[in-house]
């Protein structure tokens, strides 16, 4: 026998239907609903981020059975064009994102950390005209040890035909960027993007194989306890990074978090304030990471989400690249953390900073 309905049976119809409709929110639909279009460049845009989702997905499930698997973990015994001794993950990573665009007729271009030259899909070339830029394996340090790692993309509209191949068009400043994120695979696998319409992140649930968004238009708080730096490399810095690390110790409040995979880092800065460091060092003022596959994304993705990111002299994202595989001094987080290291780099009133209660 069915019962008459109860108020109470009808506030469970509600709570059911908008859990359904939270299910339904993937990664896909959500750049529909952020475009507010159904037109084909916002179909399109939908697509490629439904193809980045499955680049994802199929290192996620890779890294998942990495430890059972040969062939998987460990060097390949091969240097990439950086110089960086490269990992089988690397390279399997790389493979898997020009995998997914082919026969897309999205992605023309794809430009890695891990290859010389920009892949070339030219079937792709007359109806996509995006290029895609990317970190497939960010962190790889990480992942002999089953720490987290990530993936950073970035996403650009191809300028010109680039009939010489010299993709040229690419190095361009950052605000070129059409939209950006990264995957952070760790105890479940996340996904974080922008299009330009503030930052939104996705859990990949594993029983549906599908990202559904987790946290809409995130703000990374003005000001936080974290910083996040290497700081083994203390004695190779200038003279003014030291200075404001010592005030920092100097400082209540402060907590240090470094986990060797700036996605990781990033990940805990965004939600939780504070500011992540990779400086120069006096032997290599432009410091390690890549500006077109590292510094820039993650730069678009921190002010879309109300913060900064700067080289410590100018905005990451006016930085015009003189190469493909240009790197970048890295400082990134809350605004107000990062004008505090700014401060000091610029030598701004060093002398009458006083220590914090
Ligand atoms: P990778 O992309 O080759 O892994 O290098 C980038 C990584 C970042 O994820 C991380 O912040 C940094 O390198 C760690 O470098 P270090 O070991 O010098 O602290
Ligand atoms: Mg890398």
């Amino acid at each position: 026998m069915v019962n008459a309905p109860t108020g109470e049976t009808r506030i469970g119809q509600t709570e059911q239907v908008q859990s359904l409709d939270r299910d339904c929110t993937t990664l896909s639909r959500h750049v529909l609903q952020q475009l507010k279009s159904f037109s084909a460049d916002a179909q399109d845009l939908s697509a490629l981020m439904n193809r980045v989702g499955l680049a994802a997905k199929l290192i996620a499930r890779r890294l998942s059975r990495a430890g059972l698997m040969a062939d998987t973990l460990g060097f390949t015994g091969a240097v990439n064009v950086q110089g960086e001794s490269v990992k089988k993950m690397d390279v399997y990573a790389n493979e898997v994102f020009i995998s997914v665009f082919q026969q897309s007729g999205l992605v023309c271009r794809l430009a890695s950390e891990e290859m010389e030259k920009p892949y070339y899909i030219p079937e792709n070339c007359p109806i996509g005209r995006y290029s895609l830029l990317y970190d497939p394996i960010d962190g790889s340090s990480n992942l002999d040890i089953n720490l987290d790692v990530g993936s950073i993309f970035s996403i650009r509209k191809q300028e010109g035909d680039d009939a010489d191949g010299s993709a040229s068009d690419l190095l361009q400043h950052g605000h070129k960027q059409i939209g950006a994120g990264y995957v952070l695979y760790g105890p479940s696998t996340i996904l974080v993007y922008s299009i330009g319409q503030g930052v939104h992140s996705f859990t990949l649930d594993p029983s549906l194989g599908e990202f559904i968004l987790a946290t809409e238009n995130i703000q990374v708080p003005s000001r936080g306890p974290i910083y996040s730096v290497n700081e083994g490399n203390f004695w190779q810095w200038k003279e003014s990074l030291r200075d404001y690390i010592r005030y920092v110790h100097r400082s209540e409040g402060y907590t240090a978090r470094y986990g060797g995979a700036l996605v990781g880092d990033f990940h805990r800065i965004l939600f939780q304030g504070g500011v992540f460091l990779y400086p120069g060092t006096v032997k290599q003022p432009e410091g390690k990471l890549r500006l077109l596959y590292e510094s820039a994304p993650l730069a678009f993705l921190i002010e879309q989400a109300g913060g900064r990111a700067s080289t410590g002299t100018q905005d990451i994202l006016d930085v015009v690249p003189t190469k493909l595989h240009e790197r970048s001094p890295l400082i990134i987080g809350s605004k107000e953390n990062v004008a505090m290291v700014e401060s000091f780099i610029q030598d701004r009133s060093r002398n009458s900073r006083t220590v914090e209660s």
